[in-house]
């Protein structure tokens, strides 16, 4: 692949004009000193996010937009009272939405042909009664409390959005676990955040095939309870029918828990405060320890409604489509909370997008009429390996805003993504942001009603209110066009608020880097600025994946691989891939008397699968090797593996111990490349 760098500086003075936004253009130094003005003191960003913060519901308004006394603890609208649930779902009814449709949910089995064996629409009144009555199972039932944390491992069902508004309804929080997570990870996230109960599905549909979740929660709940933490029930709904283990003193179905509850059920909604704490979600750091990302109720809020009307321009009439999975931060973001408090009809899918054809995306934009469409790069440029016809033959000329998110675009996937899903008159812009930023911060800001022009590639522009910089390791700012560590210098609503029980590690892990300057989140990106003050996000700088856009650490891959009894160590680095944008190497040193072989890496790989799940598994490459390359005080020096892979100059290896187990592992990459 070409040098990301490189490619993305050749687009720097391309600015690109949609047809139809030729008349509503920012001149850049107009948006600049706009932007300039949001951000020049606390007052001002404070103006900023209250204007988006009065156009919400509020039980109470707050008393402060912004409590930076306790820094990095920034508190957001203190003594404000606000609730998700209620925003998604009473709000919306009270503003007249009653009967428009929320979700448009289309289930997998295609027939032949593409259409849909299944497909449910849900009222925001349907939203409303199922919520209630879920929230009053849960509290009544099951005893549910305010500030209880519970566990979904959830496919991609109606059910999930409804557990998530249920519980937030009562007050309690939700810790939803990727339903492609193995039983161990899952294991290890319901201990952390000590959940009694587990929610679930019996199976789900994934290209063709039913994946028995049931029996991956089972094994996580076994693994919990040699560990001394008792799940008291697994809640199951069901979706695929499949055959299922069964444990009647702790297994129950959803329907079953919901026969008795009446209809029309109300249950209270909790008046939450604007700092409590709506979810956690546990998300991939440079250790191999998970990390609970804490999330508030109304800086989340705000940050959603606010990004929801800037950088979607959403309006009433408009068929929003996040192809994410809620388990990750963009689908709690953007498929469920965001839209949903702005009264949008959201999509969301069962399935894949290459099943049963790659034509599945571009058949639902035209069967919906889809407008607004948001995915990830490597989806697009899975995508791009196919004729353009399978896309074209549909008629998507509904769509007006196109986005990416996940990892960087590279240019050449920007132009296909615009051309062929945006036929050249769209927005279409990639939004940097990450699971600890709550929701998004760059764009080309459309719901301005004017935009900054788009260049292939890019972040745009951070948004107004918040301020980026590209520093150098001794934090210095670096010059447009030079690469450094993109870090944000004030506060934003949609901030996590903390690690789940882990302070210190949020302030160190955040704000260690630049201590002596000041409170500088540090967002472990590479970025360079171009001369227009543009943002372009490079990649991760530090030991995290994203493989097909999906966040993994480098140090839980090697746990996993060391916690087999065959591995004496391991070592894994990232290589890029033109489509899953990174892949995982790991370098695996045997036990004494262990002989590598096939059968060896089948055995590592289904160890893989097993400890972390098939997101890791499938798409990682092993290789053996005797030693590792270590510096003479004994670090894994990863940079020379990751070198090796990319098949480029060392560099300084004047640390190196001994260059035998570079030789090494430059014939060990030969034989798997
Ligand atoms: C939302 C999400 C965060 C990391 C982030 C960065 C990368 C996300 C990007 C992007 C370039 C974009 N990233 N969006 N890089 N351009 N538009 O993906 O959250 O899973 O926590 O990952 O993803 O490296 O630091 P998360």
């Amino acid at each position: 692949m070409a040098d990301p760098m490189e490619a993305m500086k050749k687009e720097f003075e391309n600015r690109i004009i949609p047809p139809s936004w030729k008349d509503r253009v920012w001149e850049i130094e107009d948006y600049r000193k706009f932007h300039e003005d949001t951000i020049k003191d606390k007052e001002s960003i404070e103006k900023w996010w209250e204007k988006w913060a009065n156009e919400i519901f509020w039980f109470r308004k707050w008393d402060r937009a912004l409590d930076d006394s306790n820094p990095p603890f920034y508190r957001w609208f203190v003594g404000g009272e606000t609730n998700l649930a209620y925003l998604c779902t009473d709000w919306q009814i009270e503003q007249g939405r009653k009967n428009k449709v929320a979700i448009i949910w289309e289930g997998e089995p295609v027939k032949e042909n593409g259409e849909p064996v299944e497909v449910r629409k849900l009222t925001y009144y349907d939203l409303y009664r199922e919520s209630n009555r879920i929230a009053a199972m849960l509290k009544d039932k099951l005893g549910v409390k305010k500030d209880e944390i519970l566990t979904f491992y959830l496919p991609m069902i109606p059910e999930l959005p409804l557990f998530m508004l249920g519980v937030q309804r009562i007050g309690a929080k939700h810790s939803i676990v990727f339903s492609g997570f193995s039983a161990q990870a899952l294991a290890v996230r319901i201990m952390d955040a000590g959940a009694r109960y587990v929610v679930t599905a019996d199976g789900v549909y994934r290209r063709g095939k039913v994946l028995n979740l049931k029996a991956i929660v089972d094994d996580a709940v076994k693994i919990c309870e040699q560990e001394g933490h008792k799940v008291e029930k697994v809640i199951v709904v069901k979706r695929a029918g499949n055959e299922i283990p069964w444990n009647d003193s702790r297994d129950v179905w959803f329907e079953d828990l919901m026969a008795d509850i009446g209809k029309n059920v109300k249950v209270e909604c909790e008046k939450m405060g604007s700092e409590d704490f709506s979810f956690i979600l546990y998300t991939s750091g440079t250790t191999g320890r998970p990390k609970g990302a804490q999330h508030s109720v109304g800086g989340y809020a705000v940050h959603l409604y606010t990004t929801m009307k800037l950088i979607f321009d959403i309006k009433d009439d408009d068929i929003f489509w996040c192809t994410a999975d809620i388990g990750w931060i963009t689908g709690h973001s953007y498929i469920v909370y965001g839209p949903l408090m702005c009264g949008a009809t959201t999509m969301m899918y069962e399935g894949a997008p290459d099943f049963p054809d790659v034509s599945r995306w571009a058949a639902m934009i035209e069967r919906y009429g889809v407008t607004i469409f948001y995915t990830a790069p490597t989806a697009i440029r899975m995508l791009m390996r196919f004729p353009e016809e399978n896309y074209t033959k549909y008629d998507m000329s509904t769509l007006r805003i196109i986005h990416s998110v996940g990892e960087p675009i590279n240019p050449e996937a920007w132009r296909w993504y615009y051309r062929v899903f945006g036929r050249e008159d769209v927005v279409c812009s990639s939004t940097w942001w990450m699971t600890e930023t709550g929701g998004m911060l760059t764009d080309h800001f459309p719901g301005l009603g004017k935009i900054i022009p788009l260049k292939p590639g890019t972040n745009g522009y951070p948004i107004p209110g918040v301020r980026m910089e590209v520093l150098d390791d001794e934090g210095n700012s670096v010059k447009p066009g030079e690469r450094g560590y993109l870090v944000i210098s004030t506060p934003w609503p949609g901030m996590l608020m903390t690690l789940f029980k882990d302070p210190n590690r949020f302030i160190d892990v955040y704000f260690g880097k630049y201590k002596s300057k000041g409170w500088y989140y540090y967002t472990g990106d590479f970025a360079m600025f171009d001369e227009d003050g543009y943002v372009w996000v490079l990649g991760r700088a530090d030991d995290i994946l994203k493989v097909a856009g999906h966040r993994i650490g480098t140090a839980e891959i090697e746990s996993a691989m060391v916690s087999h009894p065959d591995v004496a160590e391991a070592a894994c680095v990232g290589k890029s891939d033109p489509v899953k944008g990174e892949i995982p190497i790991i370098y695996v040193v045997l036990r004494e008397g262990v002989e590598p072989s096939p059968d060896m890496v089948n055995e590592l790989k289904k160890h893989l699968r097993a400890t972390l799940g098939p997101v890791v598994a499938s798409d990682a490459v092993i290789t053996f090797v005797n030693t590792l390359p270590k510096t003479r005080s004994g670090k894994i020096m990863r940079r020379l593996l990751r070198a090796v892979a990319e098949g480029k100059e060392l560099g300084d290896v004047t640390t190196l111990e001994s260059e035998v187990a570079v030789e090494e592992a430059k014939k060990a990459y030969e034989m798997v490349k």
